[in-house]
């Protein structure tokens, strides 16, 4: 049947677009992400430099996305702003050196922060849908996240409708989006498995001003294989839940668990799934990654509720064969829902994200190297990390062959504070931090999970620095930064 609105190349589209405009593209991860139109406006962007003449853009997202996306547009220099979140090299490069203005969000507030008109007018959304109707249903793909809202409040919409992914993905998404204050009632979602919203998003289909066909994967990258170090990780997270189902704190039938997305979140996963104490579980995540998938077919996870089904394209063709088994055990909903405070606090839901530095207070800096260079952003960390029934943050107790202590006096950069973190693990071992004031939280971190190489360091300053309520002495609080910036290593530093 004809579609009421003109089937265009990406070049066509990518030429409606100008200069100065604010585009919303789909995709949270990889997966979901706009493609073909991406890469063509960076073709675009070089023509017109090359021409002499000005072109960037606004660009928000649900998260990070593919090469396609966040790696083309960057490599052309097409990006004036750029945002809520973002993991790919070259995007990071030009963030860093001041090409590219970054500003880091919760995911959980982008898509409000948009309807509120807090990021100005958005002028085309760009997305990908497995199939559009002459109505302007659409069925999205791999992701939700922040899509329906762009579709909602882009004066224009580009669709790239992607064969590869099939249209019987109708049925795996929930889209719902709130109302705005004054008139915001609660969100009915009172357990992992509850649908709210519609299978698809509906737009008025004279807003579509072109839809471009494609073929093409999702982009994402592959996952190391646990070493000995995440495993531990792994392990250990795995074995202080288990004590805390057996001391009465987790009830038995466990809690929903959200996990971030890597390496160490992926043996975290693993080692959950194997330990025999811990019971069948379910997420209340942001991504549903390989390891998910591998528990659901062992039934060890039994559903998994996420904006994003973040899988290699191995796994993603074993679920597109097996559509029906797994449909009944996943869905995707939009990132203000999946990672929404409200839905957080009242599933109880236990948070496990990776740090990049955790200080002896208990504070992260999950986003910043040295206090100054980005590396991703916050992500969805501190909408789990604050409102969770339990928040655990990982990292291993060593970084850079051993130069860097993760664990330090006093984070370079703060994301999340000492009031919302609960326990620290490393491969060291589990920093208990519930109900410890600030001087027992630093011999509990020091002793539990800062690598012995770094014990004395850490020791020396605690010990030098007897008053007050917390511990602190600001003109040596950051010594072992200072170290690694001079002599390319944490090690060695003397306190008096
Ligand atoms: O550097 O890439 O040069 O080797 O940081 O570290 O160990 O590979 O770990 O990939 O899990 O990333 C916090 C960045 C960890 C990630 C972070 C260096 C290290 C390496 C990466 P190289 P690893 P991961 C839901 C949750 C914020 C968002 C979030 C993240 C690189 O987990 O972005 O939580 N989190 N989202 O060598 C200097 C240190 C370092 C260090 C690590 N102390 N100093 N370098 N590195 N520690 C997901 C979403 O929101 C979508």
């Amino acid at each position: 049947m004809a579609l009421p609105f003109p089937e265009i190349t990406a070049d066509e589209a990518a030429a409606l677009i100008e200069h100065g405009q604010t585009i919303g593209f789909s995709g949270f991860t990889p997966a979901g992400a706009a493609k073909a139109i991406p890469r063509a406006i960076a073709d675009r962007a070089r023509a017109e430099h090359a021409a002499g003449r000005p072109f960037k853009l606004g660009v928000i997202t649900g998260a990070s996305t593919g090469d396609s996306l966040d790696g083309h547009l960057a490599e052309a220099d097409a990006v004036a702003w750029r945002t809520p979140y973002q993991s790919n090299a070259a995007m990071r490069r030009n963030i860093n050196e001041g090409r590219t203005r970054f500003f880091d969000m919760h995911l959980s507030l982008l898509q409000q922060w948009v309807r509120y008109g807090f990021l100005g007018k958005v002028h085309y959304a760009v997305v990908e849908a497995a199939e559009v109707t002459k109505d302007g249903e659409i069925t999205l793909t791999t992701s939700v996240g922040a899509t329906n809202t762009f579709l909602s409040q882009a004066e224009r919409i580009l669709i790239e409708v992607n064969s590869f992914h099939p249209t019987e993905l109708y049925g795996l998404h929930d889209i719902y989006e709130p109302g705005d204050p004054p008139n915001r009632r609660e969100i009915p979602v009172y357990t992992v498995r509850d649908r709210c919203g519609r299978m698809v998003a509906k737009v008025d289909p004279r807003r579509i001003a072109g839809v471009v066909f494609t073929d093409e994967p999702d982009e994402v990258g592959a996952f190391r294989e646990a070493d000995a170090v995440t495993r531990k990780i792994g392990e250990n997270v795995a074995s202080f839940l288990a004590a805390e189902i057996h001391a009465g704190r987790i009830p038995p039938g466990f809690l929903p668990i959200q996990s971030g997305v890597g390496n160490i979140a992926n043996a975290v996963l693993g080692a959950l799934g194997e330990h025999p104490e811990i019971p069948s579980f379910e997420m209340f995540s942001e991504v549903i990654q390989d390891s998910v998938i591998e528990l659901m077919e062992n039934e060890r996870i039994s559903f998994a509720s996420g904006t994003s089904l973040t899988v290699s394209q191995e796994k993603l063709t074993q679920i597109y064969r097996e559509l029906d088994f797994f449909r009944r055990r996943m869905l995707l909903r939009p990132q203000e829902i999946s990672n929404n405070p409200e839905i957080v606090r009242r599933l109880g839901i236990i948070s496990v994200n990776t740090a990049i530095e955790v200080d002896i207070f208990g504070n992260v800096n999950s986003t910043h190297i040295m206090g100054s260079s980005m590396m991703n952003g916050i992500g969805g960390s501190g909408d789990f990390t604050r409102n969770a029934y339990i928040s655990i943050f990982t990292c291993p107790s060593l970084a850079k062959g051993g130069k860097i202590s993760p664990i330090v006096p006093l984070c370079s950069h703060l994301d999340h504070s000492e009031h919302s973190v609960q326990v620290i693990v490393t491969e060291q071992g589990v920093a208990d931090l519930r109900g410890k004031d600030p001087h027992e939280r630093a011999t509990e971190i020091i002793d539990k999970c800062a690598h012995p190489e770094f014990r004395d360091e850490l020791l020396g300053y605690s010990a030098d620095v007897k008053d007050g309520h917390t511990p602190q002495t600001l003109d040596r609080a950051y010594a072992m930064h200072q170290s690694f910036l001079e002599r390319g290593s944490m090690h060695g530093v003397l306190w008096k």
